[in-house]
């Protein structure tokens, strides 16, 4: 068995993140419990996501440790199972507020999905050209960000105040919090040589926010709206 060094600040990154899925995990059931039971699937779901996390994150950071290098299997198998929780989330959360949406916007979704993320592994494993993997899978991201603002799921959205609201978040977080990823890539692989440590240390960063900031939203919404029914 092999120690986090001294001065390994990746891989105080990794034990941060695997620890703090952890905590969020239990948070998410506990609070599950408490909240309108339209929202507790919601809550269950986010917290399956920092609970697959956590299970992958000790695996990698045990892998940075013993290597210095990037646990790019773990990685992405970790979002090839995350990613899809948080697209089932979305349409989740329209169905506790209310609205309705089809099953082709979820099919265009999970596409999207699987090309970014197929590209994104090419790249990172050697297979393909990073700068070529890179394009195509920003074309997957550019499907998901079309489905979620201009397709069907984001015209459902349009239906109520409170489906706005809940799916406004939901759109900032794939734009912005998202968009971490492919600047972590380009980071790590195009700028000259192959940084592992900056590459991980902004992935570690995008997990936190778009795992655990991302399930905190959702607490947020679950928790006002199940206050507003009480009183
Ligand atoms: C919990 C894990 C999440 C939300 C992972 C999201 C991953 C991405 C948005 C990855 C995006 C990438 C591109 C848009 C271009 C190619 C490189 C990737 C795979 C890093």
């Amino acid at each position: 068995m092999q120690f986090l060094a001294d001065g390994d600040l990746v891989g105080v990154t990794f034990w941060i993140v695997s620890i703090a899925m952890i905590a969020s995990t239990v948070f998410f059931l506990y609070e599950g419990m408490n909240v309108k039971r339209e929202w507790r699937l919601s809550m269950l779901v986010a917290g399956l996501v920092t609970l697959v996390a956590a299970v992958h994150y000790i695996y990698m950071r045990d892998y940075w440790v013993v290597n210095n290098a990037s646990p790019v299997v773990y990685r992405y198998i970790d979002w090839l199972i995350t990613v899809p929780l948080l697209m089932i989330e979305f349409y989740i959360i329209l169905k506790a507020v209310g609205a309705s949406v089809g099953n082709g916007s979820f099919v265009r979704l999970l596409v999207g999905t699987l090309v970014m993320l197929i590209f994104g592994y090419l790249g990172e494993a050697g297979i393909m050209g990073t700068t070529l993997a890179f394009i195509l899978g920003m074309v997957g991201w550019a499907v998901i960000i079309y489905e979620i603002f201009a397709g069907e799921a984001g015209k459902a959205a349009a239906a109520t105040e409170s489906v706005k609201a809940a799916f406004g978040y939901m759109r900032l977080i794939v734009l912005v919090g998202w968009a971490i990823y492919p600047i972590g890539y380009v980071m790590g692989y195009m700028m000259g040589g192959v940084d592992e440590g900056t590459l991980n240390m902004v992935y570690n960063l995008a997990d936190f926010v778009n795992k655990i900031l991302f399930g905190l939203i959702i607490w947020n919404l679950a928790y006002n709206d199940s206050a507003e029914g009480s009183h």
